[in-house]
């Protein structure tokens, strides 16, 4: 593969300081490296600008403004980036730049699936949210709900189908986002499912889901906080009874296998949190696996 690496070193988010420093910790681990070795082209463009997070609030969607600055050009990135035929790794950052990521995605592709690997399910809006916080409604807006700046990035939405997502790791879920995927049907494996079914099924299951749906493509959302805190403990808003690294592995080595996934994303990464950058070597293993690493 041709693969494009961008960083989004984005913190105006959520409120923890660090996370900014997300790609930054990403590279340092390695992964141009990991990847080249893969026998991959690596080309890494470099970091979007962020702007300053505000110093008073003008909505309830804290750093509005400046979210939806940085997301336009993000989203103008990924585009070109697909249009010149490359696969587009996209490093944060919070998980706030999915709405560019996705934006950018969105018109290259008829019918793409999305996989949403995290604690949690980012389908809040201003209405449901319960920190104002915007990494926690990057789902919503890229099916079409939340504040308008956000979710018409590159005038046009919705950027996807709720039917074409799958949730998988989620265990921290808020009274409004379980309400909105009872009522768009959005496809979850949770803790308790993938406790049940083991991680094979649940992605046999994933993998079976997106060919019946016919996608043209498939993005991985991987946010850190989806595995344990015990694996990636330099996240924001860690929470226990993740994901193992090794179920990690093996859902990244199914993937590879599937030859389905078009894009993706590790988001989250925040090295003031973390220990001895544990987290970001986390991310560049299963980025490894995504692309096609295997042990022996
Ligand atoms: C919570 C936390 N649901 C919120 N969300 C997080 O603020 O909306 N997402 N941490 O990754
Ligand atoms: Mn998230
Ligand atoms: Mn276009
Ligand atoms: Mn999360």
């Amino acid at each position: 593969l041709n693969i494009s690496i961008i960083g989004v070193p984005m913190d105006l988010g959520q409120n923890r300081r660090g996370v900014d420093m997300g790609p930054s910790a990403i590279r340092y681990a390695g992964v141009v490296e990991r990847l080249q070795e893969l026998g991959h082209s690596v080309d890494d463009v470099g970091d979007i600008a962020i702007g300053r997070r505000e110093t008073s609030q003008n909505t309830k969607l804290r750093n509005l403004e400046e979210v939806v600055a940085a997301n336009t050009i993000l989203a103008n990135r990924v585009h070109d980036i697909i249009g010149e035929g490359n696969f587009p790794i996209v490093l944060g950052g919070d998980h706030s730049i999915a709405i560019g990521t996705l934006a950018g995605l969105a018109d290259r592709y008829d019918n793409l699936g999305v996989i949403w690997y995290d604690a949690h399910a980012d389908l809040n809006t201003a209405e449901t949210s319960p920190s104002g916080n915007i990494h926690g409604m990057p789902l919503a807006v890229s099916i079409g709900l939340g504040h308008e700046a956000l979710v018409n990035i590159r005038d046009f939405a919705p950027k996807i189908k709720p039917e074409n997502v799958v949730i998988i790791g989620a265990r921290s879920v808020d009274p409004g986002e379980r309400d909105l995927i009872r009522e768009k049907g959005i496809k979850v494996f949770s803790m308790h499912e993938i406790d049940k079914l083991g991680m094979s099924e649940v992605m046999t299951q994933t993998i079976q889901y997106f060919k019946d749906r016919k996608v043209d493509g498939v993005h991985l959302s991987l946010d850190l906080d989806g595995l344990d805190p015990l694996y990636t403990p330099g996240v924001g808003t860690p929470v226990a009874g993740g994901i193992t690294y090794r179920e990690s592995h093996l859902a990244m080595e199914m993937l590879y296998a599937s030859e389905m996934v078009t894009s993706a994303e590790f988001v989250e990464v925040n090295p003031i949190l973390d220990e001895k950058n544990k987290t970001a070597d986390v991310a560049v293993g299963l980025m490894g696996s995504l692309l096609g690493e295997s042990l022996v």
